[in-house]
């Protein structure tokens, strides 16, 4: 299925129900209110991957309320409704402003309010209009709304690298995602995400020179990245010259979105199994003298490496 991060939405709240005439003993008004309608609210879920379990041909809504009954009984108010989000949903209205946005598991957040009850002829006992025991009112009808939500996704680390540098594998390694993984470039095409203990990591596509002029797969998901606190930045060692890589890929960043160069980064040198201990070691202290960074590199086959990726994410986010 393909990843779905954005959407148009028509939702509506309950609408409150009618309240009624009735005439009780001793010819005495009792007509009940209605009930109020349901309110609709969005609900945070960390579990969900992405906005593809709402279908657009649908509009939701919450349930109206019921109209009054005799006896000034009030009618039964509308269900709520609540419709499930990924973190982090922004929803805006027609006019392109913001509403609200949903960044927390579990959070409830009110986007539309039921409507009131109308009022029964019980109601204007006291009243100059009491008098007249026909008098009621109907409940507020609620008008369909169109949204329109963005999903950004929320993480700690997002990976980033050229394709082929291995993200994928490491991120299937270190977390329960199950992402694909091939010997071809652009095997990731959406943002993968996966958990590792409370740390949240994001595969992206692979990115290239010229990815900011829409050469590969394009900045489609740089909103994706907006909400991540850190940067993993992949280098495999099967390039020939690892630092040029790096600074091309900088280079790239900033091309792409100045706060991805600005976002604090972690250096991951990947596919080490490939060059000699020698060399990878080498290889850290370079990096760690031209970027002044916390430098790593990591092997699938090497498990000591996975550990020691693992606690540099996990000392990093703290
Ligand atoms: N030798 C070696 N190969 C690896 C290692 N990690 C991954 N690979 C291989 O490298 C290839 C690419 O791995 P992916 O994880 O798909 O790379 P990616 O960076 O996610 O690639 P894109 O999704 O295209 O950007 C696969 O054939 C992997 O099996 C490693 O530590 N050592
Ligand atoms: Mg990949």
């Amino acid at each position: 299925m393909k990843f779905k991060d954005s959407i148009r939405l028509e939702c509506k709240a309950g609408d409150g129900g009618d309240g009624i005439a009735s005439m009780g003993p001793f010819r005495k008004s009792d007509g009940g209110d209605g009930g109020v309608g349901g309110n609709f609210y969005l609900r945070g879920s960390r579990s969900r991957y992405d906005l593809g379990h709402i279908r657009q041909d649908n509009i939701y809504k919450a349930e109206n309320g019921e109209r009054g009954g005799k006896n000034q009984l009030t009618g039964a108010g509308g269900d709520h409704y609540y419709l499930d989000v990924p973190l982090a949903t922004v929803v805006y209205n027609d006019l392109g402003e913001k509403v609200t946005e949903v960044t927390e598991d579990e959070e409830i957040v009110l986007l539309l309010k039921g409507g009131r009850g109308g009022r029964g002829n019980y109601s204007f006992r006291g009243s100059k209009e009491y008098g007249n025991w026909e008098k009621w009112t109907p409940g507020e009808k609620m008008p369909v709304t169109q949204f329109k939500f963005e999903l950004e996704l929320q993480s700690d680390f997002i990976f980033i690298g050229y394709p082929n540098a291995g993200k994928s594998t490491i991120l299937n390694e270190l977390t329960n995602a199950n992402a694909k993984v091939a010997p071809y470039e652009f095997t990731t095409i959406d943002p993968q995400k996966g958990r590792l203990d409370d740390i949240t990591l994001l595969d992206l596509p692979g990115l290239i020179e010229g990815t900011f002029e829409g050469k590969g797969l394009g900045t489609g998901f740089v909103k994706h990245t907006k909400r991540s606190k850190f940067v993993a930045h992949f280098v495999s060692f099967e390039n020939e010259d690892m630092i040029g890589k790096y600074k091309s890929m900088r280079a790239e960043l900033k091309n792409i979105d100045e706060e991805l160069i600005n976002k604090p980064e972690i250096i991951i040198l990947s596919k080490s199994d490939e060059v000699s201990e020698n060399i990878e070691k080498d290889m850290i202290k370079k990096f760690e003298k031209e970027t002044n960074r916390d430098v790593v590199s990591v092997s699938i086959i090497k498990e000591d490496s996975i550990q020691k990726l693992k606690k540099l994410l996990k000392s990093t986010s703290k």
